[in-house]
């Protein structure tokens, strides 16, 4: 049994300065990184957050510092390094959905390694959070992820995983190989039809869910977009539709998904009725440019799900 004062969610990943091009073509300043979206989105919840990464001594980190200050998550492990810088992305907009663009190579998170663990944190946490793209950033991140797991396995600590393959960073069969070792561990995996369809062709949700259940993954939720998800484990599967809103970004909605669920989670609601909660907060996650500035806050979610209900 864990401490119930100690921290609910740790995550571990890059976190990135984000630059996202408005409808007039100006590029306004947020901040993007998966891992770091799902705990801030967590954190806004109500949840009790960590995060686990390396940022420059560059204005980016120092913009990255003060949000997670603000947004109350935990950084003692979140290590400065003078020498490298923290990693950019640019967002644009186009006919077939957002594109993302990155200035990330050798960036400090990129440096991080399992000597970056902080394992004391994860032991004690309820959940440890990781990603695709924890894994892609390098090799030796892709360690610290593996080691970050086996200590969460030791210590009960459940493991969430979000397949969030981003061929940019590296190749589909690096990728399957990576990916799969993470399922075979993760608690709660979340993926979606595009990632299935790049790292394993497949674009029908019932068998992506049946594929991440047969890695070992005990839970498995398939975002469809503005569909809604799939959530499936070895009890049977259910789809949720997605809310109809007039979306102005998506960046980040799966991790707006996530931080949700991780968070209802920590409040010991299981996955399965937590998925509802989650699916509206992706939803409201969409409704302004960026993936942190429209994280909704709980009130607004529960707003939401009552006014959809009538
Ligand atoms: O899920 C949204 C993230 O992908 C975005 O914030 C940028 O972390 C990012 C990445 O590496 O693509």
């Amino acid at each position: 049994m864990k401490d119930t004062a100690s921290i609910g969610i740790v995550a571990l990943g890059e976190p990135l300065y984000e630059l996202n091009q408005q409808a007039d073509g100006r590029f306004l300043g947020g901040f993007g990184g998966d891992t770091s979206n799902v705990v801030i989105a967590a954190a806004r919840l109500g949840a009790r957050t960590a995060y686990a990464s390396r940022v420059g001594g560059d204005i980016f980190g120092d913009a990255l510092r003060g949000l997670w200050e603000q947004e109350g998550v935990n950084v003692t492990a979140v290590k400065a390094d003078k020498d490298a810088p923290t990693g950019l992305y640019f967002v644009t907009h186009h006919p077939e959905g957002h594109r993302f663009t990155y200035r990330r190579k050798g960036s400090a998170a990129s440096l991080m390694g399992p000597q970056d663990v902080p394992e004391a944190l994860i032991a004690s946490a309820k959940i440890l959070h990781v990603s695709g793209i924890s894994q892609a950033i390098s090799s030796s991140a892709a360690e610290a992820v593996d080691r970050a797991i086996a200590v969460a396995e030791t210590a009960q600590t459940l493991v969430s995983f979000d397949t969030n393959f981003r061929p940019a960073l590296w190749d589909a069969g690096t990728a399957r190989t990576a990916i799969q070792r993470a399922t075979s561990h993760a608690t709660i995996l979340k993926t979606s039809i595009d990632d299935s369809r790049a790292l394993f062709g497949d674009d029908d949700p019932a068998s992506i869910a049946a594929r991440f259940l047969g890695l070992g993954a005990k839970t498995v939720l398939v975002t469809l977009g503005a569909d809604g998800v799939l959530a499936a484990d070895a009890k049977g599967q259910q789809v949720l539709k997605g809310h109809r809103v007039t979306a102005v970004d998506a960046t980040g909605a799966g991790d707006a998904f996530t931080g949700a669920l991780l968070a209802e989670v920590c409040r010991g609601i299981p996955v399965a009725k937590a998925v509802p909660f989650a699916n509206a907060a992706a939803a409201l996650s969409t409704l302004g440019y960026g993936a942190i500035a429209p994280l909704p806050k709980r009130a607004e979610v529960e707003r939401f799900l009552s006014s959809a209900a009538h």
